[in-house]
């Protein structure tokens, strides 16, 4: 089937050989490589049950690319390569909507930040795109998927699963949905922050995870890539998840929980990344919630997982059947380990006279 795909996009299914790449849950993606083995393209299926509107996807990124190529032609951006018909995403059946993106020459991922620069250029690469795009008027965007981050939102989403969700795992999960409760303050303080304006919209990649960074062979930042959530947001989404997944040694596929650690000095390493871009746009009420954010994305996190695990796994992908409730609970370590540090973070920011 694949072989059709390739063919949509003029490549001879002969000539072209397609590789499993990436450790995405959502979309599925692939490696093109020609008959020598040579690295050509990345081909991804997206996920219409979740994206509703792929064609948005594709949409935003032309217009972000464009804007881009006219007033900074220098930008790396990588934008979708097009079909023989010329389109930017192909519809292959109802549900299978496809693209190709040139594969960078040279370029190397990492799935886990092992050292304090590979946070700081990451950092600075994600704030490199939202300042460069600072002037972009955010309303001609789409949402790909609407109140994505929209915290009070996906806490409600929890409280409905807890109505509807079966005894057993009710009950399985009694420990995690307590802790997660009590923590119920960290969505309130995201309702004042959107219910009063306190932060402006600007555009957000909201999916910063380390394996979205392409490097150099130097091991330096070059640019971001998957930009499917590229939309209008809050700073807090960015920095928030760059905390929720740097910090820690492990990921939130970690099933032994002893392994997961907040790494103080690669917290400050994000905020020095963060800051050698945006340091001169960031409101000072922005800058005062640096530390918030990591609670903001942990906590959300750990809300989605422990909400598809009520909901018997309907959205995130499981290899086994307590997954989703394994994935939350590491979440929950790690919050409360960067809760446990949040008053050397608020120093760090001090120090770098971010905090009000
Ligand atoms: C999903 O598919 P992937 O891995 O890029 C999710 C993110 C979560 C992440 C957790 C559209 O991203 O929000 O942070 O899993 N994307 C969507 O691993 O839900
Ligand atoms: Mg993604």
């Amino acid at each position: 089937m694949l072989n059709k795909i390739l063919e949509v996009f003029g490549l001879d299914p002969k000539e072209h050989r397609t590789l499993k790449f990436g450790d995405g849950l959502i979309n599925n993606t692939w490696k093109v490589t020609d008959s020598n083995g040579e690295d050509l393209f990345v081909l991804q299926r997206i996920n219409k049950s979740v994206f509703k509107s792929p064609l948005d996807i594709a949409e935003n990124i032309s217009k972000v690319g464009k804007y881009l190529s006219q007033h900074y032609p220098d930008y790396l951006f990588v934008s979708p390569a097009p079909s023989a018909a010329g389109d930017y995403t192909i519809q292959y059946t109802d549900k299978e909507y496809y693209r190709l993106l040139p594969y960078v020459k040279n370029s190397v991922t990492i799935n886990t930040v092992q050292t304090r620069d590979e946070a700081f250029e990451a950092a600075r690469q994600f704030a490199r795109f939202t300042r460069l795009l600072a002037d972009f008027d955010t309303s001609k965007l789409k949402y790909t998927l609407v109140d994505f981050h929209h915290l009070s939102k996906r806490f409600l989403q929890f409280q409905q699963a807890l109505e509807s969700a079966n005894k057993d795992r009710l009950i399985t999960a009694s420990e995690p949905i307590e802790k997660a409760q009590l923590l119920s303050g960290i969505a309130e303080m995201h309702s004042k922050i959107i219910n009063e304006n306190l932060i402006p919209l600007r555009v957000i990649h909201h999916d910063t995870k380390i394996s979205n960074i392409l490097f150099d062979a130097d091991h330096k930042g070059l640019c971001v890539i998957d930009l499917d959530t590229v939309m209008p947001g809050y700073f807090i989404s960015d920095v928030g998840d760059m905390m929720r997944t740097y910090l820690s040694p492990v990921n939130e596929e970690e099933q032994d929980l002893t392994k997961i650690k907040v790494r103080e000095d690669f917290f400050a390493a994000i905020v020095e990344g963060y800051l050698s871009e945006m340091g001169s746009i960031l409101t000072k009420t922005e800058k005062s919630l640096f530390v918030y954010s990591g609670k903001f994305m942990i906590y959300m996190q750990a809300l989605r997982f422990l909400t598809d695990y009520l909901n018997n796994d309907i959205y995130y992908p499981i290899t086994y059947p307590k997954h989703n409730l394994v994935r939350a609970q590491n979440q929950l370590v790690l919050l409360d380990d960067y809760i446990r540090a949040e008053n050397r973070f608020l120093e760090i920011t001090n120090a770098y006279n971010v905090s009000s």
